[in-house]
Protein backbone atom coordinates (compact mmCIF):
# COMPACT_ATOMS: atom_id res chain seq x y z
CA UNK A 1 0.00 0.00 0.00
CA UNK A 2 1.54 3.53 -0.54
CA UNK A 3 2.39 5.88 2.09
CA UNK A 4 -0.11 8.09 3.25
CA UNK A 5 1.02 11.74 2.30
CA UNK A 6 -0.13 14.65 4.40
CA UNK A 7 0.49 18.24 3.73
CA UNK A 8 0.35 20.88 6.38
CA UNK A 9 -0.89 23.51 5.13
CA UNK A 10 -2.89 27.41 5.26
CA UNK A 11 -4.44 28.64 2.05
CA UNK A 12 -2.97 31.94 1.69
CA UNK A 13 0.63 30.39 1.79
CA UNK A 14 2.62 30.92 -1.05
CA UNK A 15 4.99 28.44 0.27
CA UNK A 16 2.33 25.91 0.46
CA UNK A 17 1.19 26.86 -3.12
CA UNK A 18 4.66 25.60 -4.46
CA UNK A 19 3.97 22.03 -2.78
CA UNK A 20 0.20 21.87 -3.58
CA UNK A 21 1.65 22.40 -7.11
CA UNK A 22 4.11 20.11 -7.20
CA UNK A 23 2.21 16.93 -5.64
CA UNK A 24 -0.41 17.92 -8.50
CA UNK A 25 2.34 17.82 -11.18
CA UNK A 26 3.04 14.22 -10.20
CA UNK A 27 -0.44 13.25 -9.58
CA UNK A 28 -0.04 12.39 -6.23
CA UNK A 29 -2.96 12.09 -3.85
CA UNK A 30 -2.72 13.78 -0.21
CA UNK A 31 -4.79 15.10 2.11
CA UNK A 32 -4.44 18.82 2.43
CA UNK A 33 -4.67 19.64 6.08
CA UNK A 34 -5.51 23.69 7.19
CA UNK A 35 -3.50 24.77 10.37
CA UNK A 36 -4.32 27.57 12.20
CA UNK A 37 -0.94 29.61 12.51
CA UNK A 38 -2.32 31.64 15.85
CA UNK A 39 -2.90 28.36 17.48
CA UNK A 40 -0.66 25.04 15.87
CA UNK A 41 -1.51 22.27 15.73
CA UNK A 42 0.49 19.91 18.01
CA UNK A 43 1.04 17.62 14.64
CA UNK A 44 2.80 20.73 13.26
CA UNK A 45 4.47 21.12 16.31
CA UNK A 46 6.07 17.64 16.47
CA UNK A 47 6.65 17.40 12.73
CA UNK A 48 8.82 21.20 12.94
CA UNK A 49 10.00 21.61 15.80
CA UNK A 50 12.59 23.83 14.88
CA UNK A 51 11.00 26.29 12.69
CA UNK A 52 7.18 25.74 13.60
CA UNK A 53 5.87 26.82 10.20
CA UNK A 54 3.98 25.32 7.39
CA UNK A 55 4.56 23.95 4.70
CA UNK A 56 5.27 20.26 5.98
CA UNK A 57 5.31 17.36 3.88
CA UNK A 58 4.57 14.07 5.43
CA UNK A 59 5.44 11.07 3.50
CA UNK A 60 4.62 7.68 5.92
CA UNK A 61 4.76 9.74 8.95
CA UNK A 62 8.11 11.05 7.96
CA UNK A 63 8.28 15.25 7.97
CA UNK A 64 10.29 17.14 5.35
CA UNK A 65 10.26 20.96 5.65
CA UNK A 66 10.94 24.10 4.16
CA UNK A 67 9.43 24.35 0.76
CA UNK A 68 12.22 24.28 -1.71
CA UNK A 69 13.23 20.95 -0.36
CA UNK A 70 9.64 19.49 -0.14
CA UNK A 71 9.49 20.34 -3.98
CA UNK A 72 12.67 18.54 -4.57
CA UNK A 73 11.91 15.71 -1.99
CA UNK A 74 8.42 15.28 -4.12
CA UNK A 75 10.68 15.86 -7.61
CA UNK A 76 13.08 13.04 -6.21
CA UNK A 77 10.23 10.52 -4.88
CA UNK A 78 7.32 10.08 -7.59
CA UNK A 79 6.93 10.68 -11.43
CA UNK A 80 10.90 10.43 -12.65
CA UNK A 81 9.21 9.96 -15.98
CA UNK A 82 8.02 13.90 -15.35
CA UNK A 83 11.07 15.26 -13.49
CA UNK A 84 10.71 19.23 -12.41
CA UNK A 85 14.54 19.19 -12.31
CA UNK A 86 16.67 19.53 -15.14
CA UNK A 87 18.85 16.03 -15.75
CA UNK A 88 22.25 18.26 -16.30
CA UNK A 89 23.93 19.25 -12.92
CA UNK A 90 24.70 22.59 -14.28
CA UNK A 91 21.09 23.28 -15.20
CA UNK A 92 19.45 21.61 -12.34
CA UNK A 93 22.57 24.46 -10.34
CA UNK A 94 21.07 27.30 -12.40
CA UNK A 95 17.22 26.38 -11.57
CA UNK A 96 18.27 26.41 -8.10
CA UNK A 97 20.01 29.69 -8.19
CA UNK A 98 16.80 31.07 -9.80
CA UNK A 99 14.71 29.57 -6.73
CA UNK A 100 17.00 30.71 -4.31
CA UNK A 101 16.65 34.63 -5.96
CA UNK A 102 13.14 34.01 -5.87
CA UNK A 103 13.21 33.48 -2.08
CA UNK A 104 15.67 35.85 -1.30
CA UNK A 105 14.92 39.04 -4.12
CA UNK A 106 11.12 38.53 -4.59
CA UNK A 107 9.82 37.62 -1.36
CA UNK A 108 11.57 40.47 0.33
CA UNK A 109 10.59 42.81 -2.14
CA UNK A 110 6.54 41.46 -2.02
CA UNK A 111 6.61 41.62 1.73
CA UNK A 112 7.74 45.48 1.70
CA UNK A 113 6.01 46.96 -0.84
CA UNK A 114 2.42 44.80 0.69
CA UNK A 115 1.85 47.27 3.80
CA UNK A 116 3.96 50.32 2.08
CA UNK A 117 2.69 53.59 1.79
CA UNK A 118 3.10 57.36 0.12
CA UNK A 119 7.10 57.31 -0.72
CA UNK A 120 8.00 53.91 0.50
CA UNK A 121 5.45 52.78 -1.48
CA UNK A 122 7.11 54.10 -4.48
CA UNK A 123 10.42 52.70 -4.07
CA UNK A 124 8.63 49.96 -2.93
CA UNK A 125 7.17 49.10 -6.32
CA UNK A 126 10.51 49.94 -7.94
CA UNK A 127 12.17 47.33 -6.52
CA UNK A 128 9.79 44.80 -6.77
CA UNK A 129 8.78 45.60 -10.45
CA UNK A 130 13.04 45.54 -11.11
CA UNK A 131 12.94 41.54 -9.78
CA UNK A 132 10.11 41.05 -11.86
CA UNK A 133 12.05 42.50 -14.88
CA UNK A 134 15.57 40.69 -13.97
CA UNK A 135 12.73 37.06 -13.64
CA UNK A 136 11.71 38.24 -17.01
CA UNK A 137 14.91 38.46 -18.56
CA UNK A 138 16.23 35.22 -17.73
CA UNK A 139 12.72 33.76 -19.16
CA UNK A 140 13.50 35.31 -22.41
CA UNK A 141 11.53 33.77 -25.31
CA UNK A 142 10.86 30.26 -23.44
CA UNK A 143 7.43 28.96 -22.89
CA UNK A 144 8.30 28.53 -19.18
CA UNK A 145 11.39 28.81 -17.04
CA UNK A 146 12.15 24.95 -17.47
CA UNK A 147 12.21 25.47 -21.52
CA UNK A 148 9.39 23.81 -23.26
CA UNK A 149 8.39 21.96 -19.73
CA UNK A 150 7.22 23.35 -17.09
CA UNK A 151 9.77 22.95 -14.11
CA UNK A 152 11.51 23.85 -10.75
CA UNK A 153 11.58 27.26 -11.10
CA UNK A 154 7.97 27.61 -12.27
CA UNK A 155 6.67 25.66 -9.26
CA UNK A 156 8.71 27.79 -7.23
CA UNK A 157 7.53 31.43 -8.63
CA UNK A 158 4.23 30.93 -10.02
CA UNK A 159 2.69 30.91 -6.42
CA UNK A 160 3.44 34.79 -6.35
CA UNK A 161 0.90 35.52 -8.80
CA UNK A 162 -1.29 35.10 -6.70
CA UNK A 163 -0.65 38.44 -5.63
CA UNK A 164 -0.85 40.67 -8.44
CA UNK A 165 -4.64 41.68 -8.06
CA UNK A 166 -3.78 42.91 -4.85
CA UNK A 167 -0.65 44.64 -5.50
CA UNK A 168 -2.17 46.10 -7.87
CA UNK A 169 -5.07 47.40 -6.01
CA UNK A 170 -2.79 48.50 -3.26
CA UNK A 171 -0.19 50.39 -4.90
CA UNK A 172 -2.10 51.54 -7.53
CA UNK A 173 0.16 50.36 -11.06
CA UNK A 174 0.00 47.63 -13.85
CA UNK A 175 2.32 44.89 -13.68
CA UNK A 176 0.86 43.29 -17.00
CA UNK A 177 2.22 47.02 -18.80
CA UNK A 178 5.38 46.62 -16.82
CA UNK A 179 6.37 43.03 -17.34
CA UNK A 180 3.97 42.02 -20.41
CA UNK A 181 6.24 38.24 -20.28
CA UNK A 182 6.03 37.71 -17.28
CA UNK A 183 2.39 38.14 -17.49
CA UNK A 184 1.98 35.86 -20.20
CA UNK A 185 4.21 33.05 -18.53
CA UNK A 186 1.79 33.60 -15.64
CA UNK A 187 -1.18 33.15 -17.99
CA UNK A 188 0.40 29.99 -19.55
CA UNK A 189 0.94 28.26 -16.05
CA UNK A 190 -2.75 29.11 -15.03
CA UNK A 191 -4.02 27.09 -17.61
CA UNK A 192 -2.45 23.76 -16.08
CA UNK A 193 -4.69 22.27 -13.53
CA UNK A 194 -1.87 21.52 -11.08
CA UNK A 195 -1.22 25.51 -10.71
CA UNK A 196 -5.03 26.76 -10.88
CA UNK A 197 -6.00 24.38 -8.47
CA UNK A 198 -3.26 25.50 -5.94
CA UNK A 199 -3.51 28.88 -6.36
CA UNK A 200 -6.57 30.93 -4.14
CA UNK A 201 -8.56 33.53 -5.93
CA UNK A 202 -6.52 36.83 -6.62
CA UNK A 203 -9.70 39.07 -4.37
CA UNK A 204 -10.37 36.28 -1.73
CA UNK A 205 -6.11 36.74 -1.01
CA UNK A 206 -6.45 40.82 -1.11
CA UNK A 207 -9.58 40.55 1.05
CA UNK A 208 -7.91 38.32 3.85
CA UNK A 209 -5.03 40.59 3.32
CA UNK A 210 -6.70 44.14 4.29
CA UNK A 211 -8.57 41.81 7.51
CA UNK A 212 -5.37 41.31 8.67
CA UNK A 213 -3.63 44.68 7.63
CA UNK A 214 -6.90 45.89 9.51
CA UNK A 215 -6.46 43.85 12.43
CA UNK A 216 -2.60 44.32 13.08
CA UNK A 217 -3.43 48.31 12.86
CA UNK A 218 -5.82 47.99 15.31
CA UNK A 219 -3.69 46.13 17.86
CA UNK A 220 -0.79 49.02 17.23
CA UNK A 221 -3.67 51.67 18.40
CA UNK A 222 -4.70 49.87 21.31
CA UNK A 223 -1.01 49.62 22.43
C1 LIG B 1 8.87 29.69 4.77
C2 LIG B 1 7.59 29.11 5.36
C3 LIG B 1 6.74 30.18 6.02
O1 LIG B 1 7.11 31.37 6.10
C4 LIG B 1 9.48 27.74 3.29
O2 LIG B 1 8.71 26.78 3.52
O3 LIG B 1 9.94 27.96 2.17
N1 LIG B 1 11.14 29.28 4.10
C5 LIG B 1 9.90 28.63 4.45
N2 LIG B 1 5.57 29.76 6.52
C6 LIG B 1 4.67 30.67 7.21
C7 LIG B 1 3.34 30.73 6.51
S1 LIG B 1 3.47 31.41 4.89
O4 LIG B 1 3.74 32.93 5.12
C8 LIG B 1 4.41 30.12 8.63
O5 LIG B 1 4.21 28.94 8.82
N3 LIG B 1 4.41 31.01 9.60
C9 LIG B 1 4.11 30.69 10.95
C10 LIG B 1 4.94 31.47 11.92
O6 LIG B 1 5.85 32.19 11.50
O7 LIG B 1 4.67 31.34 13.12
Amino acid sequence: MAEEVILLDFWPSLFGMRARIALREKGVEFDMREEDLSNKSPLLLKMNPVHKKIPILIHGGKPVCESLIIVQYIDETWGHESPLLPLDPYERARARFWADYVDKKLYPALRTLRPSTGEAQEAAKKEYIECLKVLEGELGDKAYFGGKRFGYVDVSLIPFYSWFYGLEALANFSIKEECPKFVAWAERCMQRESVAKSLPDQYKLYEYFLERLKKLQAQQTTL
